[in-house]
């Protein structure tokens, strides 16, 4: 009876695919409440038993978020035995069944996805079978009048789980829309509308399943034969300027609404153009996902997340890794997003047995790669936003990948191809990988890259424009070194961009963790946190990850000097205003508007600086550059991009060494204080040290002193990453447990001299860390000095020094980069201002507690509670404060593990490590290293009021 489990056949009974469409034919949603009833084997309970004892199940939804059975993730190694075609005996089947009566009689059954296989019997009688989670199945079908009953048996495993092995959560059911569509007459249509750049015209034509009529009154066309072609001025669509023409195919009583964009997009002279110009991606992999619902979106959510990616300037969304739901391309079509649409396939699960049996090379397969990928093209081809097919993920090599690119050029020749797991590129338009390093890239970008060894294929590849279709792995903090790959793609034409992997955490809510991941309901075998690596966290708060992706991708660079650039592939600027401020240390003292001209893309200018008053302390002009009216997803006033340009420097420190160092201006004249002994205290200016030489109070505010701290919790980017796995180097060596021993306190005429030498059990190596205290006025101030001793053999977390406050701390205001966090290869997105944030705004919730929350470069903060003396630090550093410590922060396995304890941990930085993107991809890049060496700092400690 379940045959069709085990065999390679994709499905039997199906309509032949055919485009997604609005009609006006009447239809009926099946969407809401069925009735349900979960089996644990694939052969079930018989489906006539008496269905009174079965549950309610809303449809679509998956089941295993309703309770029944549970959600497990592994990132690429397939679940069950790899026994090709066959599955477990344990499958999760669950059956469906839903009564309603119908207003017609022929009519069209539509599933949308389905997760993994079903078949349906529609009043006992069995329709079919299929399989291909993501894509749609329609089934012909003649309803009665009066009560109609629809059984659906959904199995968890088939041998379409062999194609389905994309990395993310396994989940079962019907999981979008289920539809009556009374029988059509127009079964299909295919818009080709193409733009001429040259002469401005459009050319239209639409094929129709049967003889057509036109409409599409912009156009001035009225009840014209569809196929045409029809030739005229249009304005084209792109992906920044989403313009669509409203039409209508008519038919025998049946018509359908299409919005056309005009655009063509070929390969040519070694680059993807469209419309006659080079493209650059600014791209995202989107995954759809909810933290409630899964893979099961409403609309609010798809819109959610195009006007998120809009806001944020990302102008392309790889729809990874399978079509997305039909609705989301409408809205990219909409609002303007260039698409890459992929089919649902990927064996990525083959790599762990060294691709053996992979069914990308079996023939036994081929019938399935091919209805995969006509369901996917025919279903999409008439959604301008969609630019190229991709025809899968990781699925290897092999000729049905071969036979699915021939069979789409065939059918659509309209788009490039696009694959990337076969690196010779033998039958795709477009030469793309993941992950690449810039190294590499830039050999990439030269046309100088390893070669392919058959001649031929090599001579094919270097014509062929280039993409990383996934690159900085955007997994907890990070990722670093955007900024890295953005020049790359500026400076070579073949790099026409890249998208991150991913938007968005796949971080399922609940109750205890807050947000789960793999291994969180007890699967066998799991991948962790490894599927929370987006962009934006799972309730799609911006992680800073994606604000700094929006400042280093901006389409207009602000830059020194004031020269302005536009980097649109079209747009001229006139749709911006261009805003200034001047600030004075973050006060702001001088505001106005910029004339800057309406560039065309890609041109430069020079724009005068404003007169500007003149300022005393660090001043900076910051120019934004906003829309000047409304957008369809941002209102006027929304920022596109800004740069900041140094108008009166920081007044420069006393001298400077060729170590790293922090300096602080030292700016009174009056004597230093002589520290004294007191009662078993020693004391400095308002300064108080224990005996051992550490601070424990600085102007009546309880201090625990000021130590040299190197560790910090480590990053996904250090957790993962094998040989780079930095975070195992650091355990080791005990970064995580450095005992400080005190050489010797020289109380001096006008200093105290802590002398320290820190270090781990088992191991030799050291720092020595000097701590030279001297109280001028009201200020106490810290010369820091390090020295490391013996081997280091990797870059240190951190360079600094930690200390304890009082729990009643509850607020910071700093000067400096902001507001978000920093890091050394992510800093781009922070600028210069003056902020304040309650320590819990300083956290940024990872969904796996790492580090974060460090703002790098400040000049100076105070930390502020009621009823407590301010603290006021000065000096050039890196601040965090938290209501754990670093330890906690490292033990904390989900949200919920943090607790605030009795103090708020502050930790004043030299220097911190970058973070790189080893967690899949390359790490921190040389110049974003700390490596031990000597360093000296100063910072200066007060308590204003
Ligand atoms: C790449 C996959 O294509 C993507 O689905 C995701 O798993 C990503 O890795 C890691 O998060 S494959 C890469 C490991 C070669």
């Amino acid at each position: 009876m379940t045959d069709y489990l085990n065999t390679f056949l994709p499905g039997a009974g199906r309509r032949p695919p055919r485009a997604a469409l609005i009609s006006d034919r009447p239809s009926l949603s099946l969407n809401g409440t069925w009735r349900f009833r979960l089996s644990p084997t694939a052969e079930g309970e018989p489906l006539d038993a008496d269905f009174a004892g079965w549950d309610e199940l809303s449809v679509p939804s998956l089941w295993q978020l309703h309770g029944y059975g549970a959600p497990a993730y592994i990132g690429h190694d397939y679940p069950f035995p790899v026994d090709p075609p066959f599955v477990p005996d344990e499958n999760p089947t669950g059956d469906y069944r839903l009564e309603f009566e119908a207003p017609f009689e022929h009519a069209v059954l539509r599933f949308e996805g389905v997760d993994s296989c079903f078949k349906v019997w529609l009043n006992g009688v069995e329709l079919g079978f299929t399989t291909g989670s993501r894509l749609p199945s329609e089934f012909d079908v003649i309803l009665r009048p009066g009560r109609n009953v629809l059984a659906v048996r959904v199995h968890q495993w088939s041998a379409g789980s062999y194609l389905e092995d994309q990395d993310m959560w396994w989940m079962s059911g019907i999981f979008r829309d289920v539809v009556l569509i009374e029988r059509p007459v127009l079964d299909d249509v295919f818009v080709h509308a193409s733009y001429d750049h040259r002469t401005g015209l459009g050319e239209l034509r639409v094929e129709t399943s049967v003889p057509a009529e036109l409409t599409v009154p912009e156009l001035g066309l009225d009840g014209v034969p569809a196929e045409g072609p029809y030739t005229m001025p249009v304005e084209p669509w792109s992906a920044e300027t989403p313009r669509l023409y409203d039409a209508f195919v008519r038919a025998d009583g049946e018509t359908v609404a299409l919005r056309i964009g005009f655009r063509t997009v070929v390969v040519e002279d070694g680059l993807l153009k469209v419309n006659g110009r080079r493209v650059l991606f600014r791209g995202v992999n989107r995954h759809e996902w909810h933290p409630r619902t899964g893979r099961t979106l409403d609309e609010a959510t798809m819109l959610a997340d195009v006007l998120l990616m809009k806001r944020n300037n990302v102008n392309a969304v790889r729809a990874s890794h399978y079509p997305p739901h039909p609705r989301f391309l409408e809205l990219c079509d909409e609002y303007g997003l260039w698409v890459i649409d992929e089919c649902d396939l990927e064996t990525h699960g083959f790599y762990t047995i060294d691709w053996r049996g992979n069914p990308s090379d079996d023939p036994r397969w081929r019938e399935a790669y091919l209805d995969r990928v006509a369901r996917m093209v025919e279903r999409d081809k008439n959604h301008p936003s969609i630019i190229i097919w991709s025809m899968g993920n990781e699925a290897g090599k092999g000729d049905n990948l071969r036979a699915m690119a021939e069979w789409a050029r065939e059918r659509d020749p309209s788009r490039p191809i696009h694959y990337e797991n076969d690196w010779d590129c033998p039958y795709t338009d477009i030469h793309s990988r993941m992950y690449t390093d810039p190294d590499e890239l830039e050999l990439i970008g030269k046309y100088e890259e390893e070669p392919v060894a058959d001649p031929e294929v090599n001579a094919h590849r270097l014509t062929l424009p280039f993409i990383l279709c996934e690159y900085a792995h955007a997994m907890g903090n990070g990722p670093g070194a955007l900024s890295e790959y953005q020049e790359l793609f500026e400076r070579y034409p073949r790099l026409q961009g890249a998208f991150v992997w991913e938007w968005i955490d796949h971080g399922i809510a609940h109750d205890t963790y807050g947000y789960a991941y793999g291994g969180d309901f007890g699967e066998e075998r799991h991948d962790g946190n490894f599927v929370c690596d987006g962009l934006v966290f799972p309730d799609r708060t911006p992680s800073p990850g994606l604000l700094e992706f929006k400042k280093v991708v901006e389409p207009v660079r602000i830059e020194d000097g004031l020269r302005v650039t536009n980097l649109y592939d079209f747009r001229d600027l006139s749709h911006l205003t261009f805003t200034w401020t001047l600030e004075e240390e973050g006060v702001p003292v001088a505001h106005g508007v910029l004339e800057v001209p309406s560039l065309r893309h890609g041109q430069s200018a020079d724009v005068a600086l404003p007169e500007l008053p003149a300022t005393r302390a660090e001043t900076w002009l910051t120019v934004r550059a906003v829309l000047a009216a409304n957008a369809s997803w941002a209102e006027a006033g929304h920022e596109i991009a800004w740069g900041q340009i140094p108008i009166t420097p920081a007044p420069q420190p006393a001298s400077q060494t060729p170590a790293r160092r922090t300096q602080v201006s030292q700016a009174t004249a009056a004597p230093p204080h002589r520290p004294t002994a007191h009662a078993g205290t020693i004391r400095l200016g308002n300064g108080t040290f224990g005996r051992d030489g550490w601070l424990v109070a600085i102007g009546g505010l309880d201090v625990e002193g000021p130590r040299l701290d190197l560790w910090r919790a480590p990053t996904d980017n250090e957790r993962g990453g094998g040989s780079r796995e930095l975070a195992v180097h650091w355990r080791t060596a005990g970064l995580h447990r450095l005992r400080h021993r005190l050489l010797g306190i020289d109380h001096l005429d006008d200093a105290l001299v802590v002398r320290t030498r820190v270090a781990a059990a088992s191991y030799d190596r050291a720092v020595f860390a000097t701590y030279t205290w001297t109280a001028v006025g009201d200020r106490l101030l810290l010369s820091l000095t390090t020295r490391p001793e013996g081997d280091w053999p990797f870059p240190l977390p951190r360079l600094g020094v930690r200390l304890a406050l009082p729990a009643g701390i509850t607020a910071a205001e700093w000067y400096g980069p902001g507001p978000g966090e920093s890091y050394p290869d992510s800093a781009r997105a922070a600028r210069i201002g003056r902020y304040t944030a309650t320590i819990e705004e300083m956290q940024t919730p990872y969904v796996f507690p790492q580090e974060n929350g460090h703002r790098q470069d400040v000049r100076w903060a105070e930390l502020s509670g009621p009823g407590l003396p301010r603290l006021r630090v000065e000096g050039r550093f890196g601040l965090t404060a938290r209501r754990w410590t670093t330890e906690q922060l490292d033990a904390a396995r989900h949200r919920t593990d943090l607790v605030p304890g009795d103090a708020v941990h502050v930790n004043l930085d030299l220097a911190q490590q970058g973070l790189g993107s080893a967690s899949c991809g390359p790490g921190v890049l040389p110049r974003h290293q700390l490596h031990a060496a000597p360093a000296e700092s100063s910072l200066a400690f007060s308590t204003p009021g």
